[in-house]
């Protein structure tokens, strides 16, 4: 079946899109470069990330992707040299409607061959980027084409297949994500991102891809808490949440104060017959999940994956454990030989938090656990963020702690039971997000 501009640009419309701001963007965007703002054209907000721009010649969407290396932070205090697309990781999310036909030049920079798979799509065998087997190996300096038309809609991905191991450990991968051409399944909020992990061993600069098991960082698009930026919605919004895994673990994302339907995977859509609610949602290994609620309750709510060495940065694993042991005696005798040497851990690890502040860790490492709230320490770091519901707004900037009515906050027993407003944060332990 033919789709011809009038049917892509209503398919366009039903998502939200005019047709006028879709030409403008197309002719306003500098090849290989990224928009300015994470929002794609039409609609998805890839967190902390970008959307990548495209050209139309002859009918057919063109995009470019770079390979390179990049310098990346994970969140103030940990920067890395990583390996990404268009000067970042992931890779500017692709967004494109079911029909179109597209054209990605893909130009290698690195210093070894590379390929892109684009994972989940229909597409000729020839255009599948597995190196050495449906083509050659883009070389370094090289620019490659790949040409083929939409036949489907979901959440996918791109990713290297050359040198897989190492090229995705460095932080190559990106989202690919197609609108139906009818404009079905529209919501009001569309967020999207990719789960990753890391090793980043505590005062080096470069992932190490030989680890199989063992990562220290966990990653929502490349962050970490409290970098990740939260997900702004007004109440009673119809919320989608797109999760895509090219790490090495399996990750049950958790929501806090809704349910979620899973709505797609990989596979595409999921008829609404055959949808499943769920608070926890296991994203596996090479796979993407869409799920979708009703924000109908105001609030921050948590969400986060629920591997809880998955909501810490940079940790030792090969630590004894001391919780239980009274260390009291061993302190001098330690401290004999190791100035300064505080005993921790007797009673849980809480105060690690405590001291993140001023005990000084190894270069270019953050601390375990972090991030202040309104109410004290989060002690959380990695695969952990917000989503921010409020009653009315305009903006879907940060709107700031939230505000708990009278008599729907916890209290301590035996104590004042007055409102407790939320204390703004104080300056410098905000949690930052850019
Ligand atoms: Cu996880």
């Amino acid at each position: 079946m033919i789709w011809n501009r009038r049917t892509v640009l209503s398919s366009l419309a039903g998502v939200g899109v005019g047709a006028g701001i879709q030409s403008a963007r197309a002719q306003g965007a500098a090849p290989a470069s990224v928009s300015p703002g994470n929002r794609g054209s039409s609609g998805v907000t890839t967190l902390n990330g970008a959307t990548l721009p495209y050209t139309i010649k002859d009918g057919v969407k063109e995009f470019r992707l770079v390979a390179q290396e990049i310098e990346h932070e994970f969140a103030p205090g940990t920067r890395v040299k990583a390996w990404g697309y268009n000067g970042r990781t992931p890779g500017p999310t692709i967004e494109v409607v079911e029909g179109d036909r597209i054209r990605v030049l893909v130009t290698n920079q690195l210093k070894e061959h590379t390929t892109i798979h684009w994972h989940g799509i229909f597409l000729p065998n020839g255009m599948d980027g597995v190196g050495g087997l449906t083509q050659p190996h883009i070389n370094p300096g090289e620019t490659y084409v790949y040409e083929f038309t939409l036949r489907q809609s979901g959440t996918y991905m791109y990713h290297p297949h050359a040198d897989e191991m190492v090229q995705m450990a460095m932080g190559m991968m990106g989202l690919f994500i197609i609108h139906p051409r009818d404009g079905a399944r529209a919501v009001d909020r569309d967020f999207a991102f990719m789960l990753h992990n890391w090793a980043v061993h505590p005062g080096t600069y470069r992932p190490d891809p030989a680890v199989m098991t063992e990562f220290d960082l966990w990653t929502i698009n490349s962050k970490v808490f409290p970098a990740i930026e939260p997900m702004v919605v007004r109440t009673g919004q119809r919320v989608r949440i797109r999760m895509a895994n090219l790490s090495m673990h399996e990750h049950p994302m958790h929501i806090h104060g809704f349910r979620m339907r899973v709505t797609g995977t990989d596979g595409g859509p999921i008829q609404e017959s055959a949808q499943w609610s769920e608070v926890t949602t296991l994203i596996p290994v090479g796979a993407t999940r869409d799920v979708e609620f009703v924000a109908d309750a105001p609030g921050d709510w948590a969400f986060h994956c629920h591997k809880s060495h998955h909501t810490m940065n940079a940790m030792g694993h090969d630590v004894p454990n001391t919780i239980g042991v009274n260390q009291s005696d061993l302190v001098p005798k330690i401290a004999g030989l190791l100035p300064g040497y505080m005993p921790m851990g007797e009673a849980g690890m809480a105060e690690h938090q405590m001291h993140a502040g001023h005990m000084e860790g190894p270069e270019n490492t953050m601390p375990m656990m972090t991030g202040i709230g309104p109410f004290g320490p989060l002690e959380m770091g990695g695969m952990f963020t917000l989503i921010k519901v409020r009653d009315g707004i305009e903006s879907y900037q940060d709107p700031g702690a939230y505000k708990h009515p009278s008599g729907t906050l916890a209290y301590r027993l035996g104590g004042d039971r007055r409102v407790v407003t939320s204390a703004p944060m104080s300056p410098g332990m905000k949690m930052d997000h850019h």
